[in-house]
């Protein structure tokens, strides 16, 4: 990967889920020291600060369970907005923040795409696959449902905001699944999603199933935008979040993961969610991250030839 214009959007959302701390998220990915790593790696770093979400309207659901609707669709019109900017000046790396925040991100870039022509891929490391319609949702926590609406799925209109560009959810790779709804389940058949759970990640490695999707997106000189839930590690090195699931994805499973996006130069953008602060062991979940983030923009062991997938 050739040095990247890294754009840094803060997005201090924390009504997607049902408890506090997310909004605090952005600042200890700062904290612990985000964009030095990235200068570090040689990379130019902007830091825009944090989004101020636009003003919410009030809007009515038949579904009396949804916590705060107005504030997570005026966040989502505020983030799309600011992720199609953002991908024109270099690299976005969105610092959730709760895992709401691609339904801003997703249309966003997935518009940007759309207008540069290319196809438009998206890599969710995850616990889960936030694949609720706001009908189907039972917990009414809106970090459930992005995924569902930046791939159209019906039910979102008049709410959130209409799409430019749906995602094709045949373009969707999921990998470290290890909790969903029943309604979540049959979806994702339907819609053609690919989902790596845990156990197909211990009967393959992690290497196997990116190295097929790496492939795909090559093929199709894809753009490739990254939604990396804390979740998606185990919560022993990764306690900082809210929704912990035990069987999540190892230290070395997640650093191959992100080595292999960065040999692969086909990262164009990034969302960084869930992590929660206040539930944190001393930045332990936030330095872990930024580790993460910096083997994805090049930091390596030894030089080793650039491999394609
Ligand atoms: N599926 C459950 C629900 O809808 C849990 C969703 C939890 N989501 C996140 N993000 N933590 O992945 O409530
Ligand atoms: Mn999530
Ligand atoms: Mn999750
Ligand atoms: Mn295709």
């Amino acid at each position: 990967m050739n040095p990247s214009r890294c754009i840094l959007l803060g997005a201090p959302v924390q009504e997607g889920t049902g408890r506090l701390g997310c909004d605090m998220g952005p600042s200890a990915f700062r904290a612990a020291g985000l964009a030095g790593a990235l200068e570090e790696l040689g990379h130019a770093v902007t830091d825009q600060g944090n989004l101020v979400p636009a003003a919410a309207r009030a809007l009515c659901h038949p579904n009396p369970v949804l916590k705060a609707l107005p504030q997570i669709a005026a966040w989502t019109e505020t983030l799309a907005e600011a992720a199609y900017r953002a991908g024109a000046e270099g690299m976005p790396i969105v610092l959730g923040g709760d895992h709401s925040i691609a339904a801003g991100t997703l249309p966003g870039l997935s518009r940007r795409a759309a207008e540069a022509g290319r196809a438009f891929f998206v890599l969710w490391l995850d616990a889960h696959p936030d694949f609720h319609t706001l009908d189907t949702t039972q917990s009414g926590n809106l970090h459930g449902v992005p995924m569902a609406y930046a791939t159209g799925r019906p039910g979102f209109e008049g709410v959130f905001p209409p799409l430019a560009a749906p995602v094709d959810p045949r373009h969707v790779c999921m990998m470290g699944i290890r909790s969903v709804d029943p309604p979540e389940r049959t979806a994702l058949a339907a819609a053609g999603v690919t989902v790596h759970d845990m156990r197909a990640i211990d009967e393959s490695g992690v290497a196997m199933l990116l190295g097929r999707f790496l492939r795909d997106v090559a093929a199709a000189d894809g753009m490739l935008h990254v939604s990396f839930d804390v979740d998606f590690l185990d919560p022993d090195i990764a306690p900082g979040v809210g929704t912990t699931v035990p069987g999540g994805a190892t230290f070395r499973e997640a650093h191959l993961v992100m080595e292999m996006l960065h040999d692969s130069g086909l990262v164009t953008s990034l969302d960084l969610v869930e992590l929660n602060p206040f539930m944190d062991d001393r930045g332990r979940t936030a330095r872990l991250m930024v580790d993460l983030v910096a083997s994805l923009m090049g930091r390596r062991v030894m030089d080793r030839p650039t491999r394609s997938y």
